[in-house]
């Protein structure tokens, strides 16, 4: 889609292509188009919802959104080259191992095995010890983080039964596009390979790979179970997921609305903490009890973590984020 169409879609056909040199805080009515991969039972969607709902309730001018649901849009890579380019896409959620592109040390912060527990999780993501990697997104990537969803444990998910290293070995399995995920998987002696998300379940169910990773929520909504039934709780990680806008849409807003949307970004990411990471066990048992999973424990994960932090020293090292990742982890 064209900068002119996008523009155009948003204020209606007869505001001009040439609206876009000025600021649209003189437009009588803005709407902001949001993405999400999932339909409206999803912790992402909802928590969209609720981002949308307090961006209306504090703002005082005329405001519409505009979100488009079940990966309309494109997966979270298409996602985030959109609100790069500031077309398309003004708001959506994403995971920072999709968004390395533009951006080298964002996966930093939803690198595998970073997060001790649900605890150690919640108090780096509230302490705003992630600044620096906002920092680095919004300068390079032109993206802004508004506040942090997430919250889903991740897990392998798998057409044939993984239970110990040995299983593990060669698995062929899917990751984020993030070379740091792929780096870690080999760590643990998988055999990964980045491929689109859109592409996981074709993938699995033609053999191409024999399996991914991901959060109960995301294998619930989208039937991932179907052809990936074998669940390992490997635990690997706790989902990270800012809420992001597109800044380039972002400055053009007016600052009653921008503050607005600061402080929805900040709440709703909270709520939809809250959400999913109350929600995963849950979902985990919902599938289990519809006979749609059989879940495994992992023998030996605590071997896996030695396996894996000379890999994330090293990454951090490399982009120069040592004293970061300490930080980090001494949270
Ligand atoms: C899950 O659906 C979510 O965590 C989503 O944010 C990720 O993009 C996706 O997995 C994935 O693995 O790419």
């Amino acid at each position: 889609m064209t900068i002119y169409t996008r523009f155009t879609r948003i204020f209606g056909a007869t505001i001009a292509a040439s609206a876009l040199t000025t600021s649209i805080a003189s437009a009588d009515s803005i709407t902001l188009r949001g993405a999400s991969l999932f339909d409206e039972e999803h912790a992402y969607t909802k928590t969209l919802r609720q981002f949308e709902k307090l961006v209306s309730e504090n703002y005082d001018g005329e405001i519409e959104f505009d979100l488009r649901l079940n990966g309309e849009l494109g997966d979270e890579s298409d996602f985030v080259t959109f609100l790069q380019q500031g077309v398309a896409i003004d708001y959506a959620i994403m995971a920072p191992s999709n968004m390395a592109t533009f951006a080298p040390s964002i996966p930093l912060m939803d690198m595998p095995f970073l997060f001790r527990d649900l605890a150690h999780w919640n108090t780096a993501l509230s302490s705003g010890v992630m600044a620096p990697l906002e920092a680095e997104l919004l300068d390079k990537a032109d993206i802004r983080v508004i506040g942090y969803a997430g919250g889903g444990v991740r897990n392998l998910a798998s057409a044939d039964a993984i239970a110990n290293i040995d299983d593990l070995t060669g698995h062929k399995m899917r990751v984020m596009g993030a070379p740091i995920q792929a780096q870690i998987f080999s760590a643990i002696q998988a055999a990964p390979s980045a491929i689109a998300y859109n592409e996981v379940y074709n993938a699995i169910q033609t053999g191409v790979i024999a399996g991914f990773e991901n959060e109960a929520a995301s294998i619930q909504n989208l039937k991932f179970y179907e052809v990936a039934p074998n669940i390992t709780l490997t635990k690997h990680a706790i989902t990270v997921r800012p809420i992001v806008v597109a800044e380039k849409t972002f400055r053009k807003l007016p600052e009653a609305l921008q503050t607005a949307v600061l402080e929805a970004g900040v709440e709703a990411g909270a709520f939809g903490r809250q959400l999913e990471s109350s929600q995963d066990a849950e979902k985990m048992q919902q599938m289990i009890d519809a006979g749609q999973v059989h879940v495994t424990e992992f023998a030996g994960r605590e071997k896996l973590l030695d396996m894996v932090i000379p890999v994330q020293d090293a990454y951090a090292a490399e982009l120069g984020a040592t004293d970061l990742l300490n930080a980090i982890r001494a949270q």
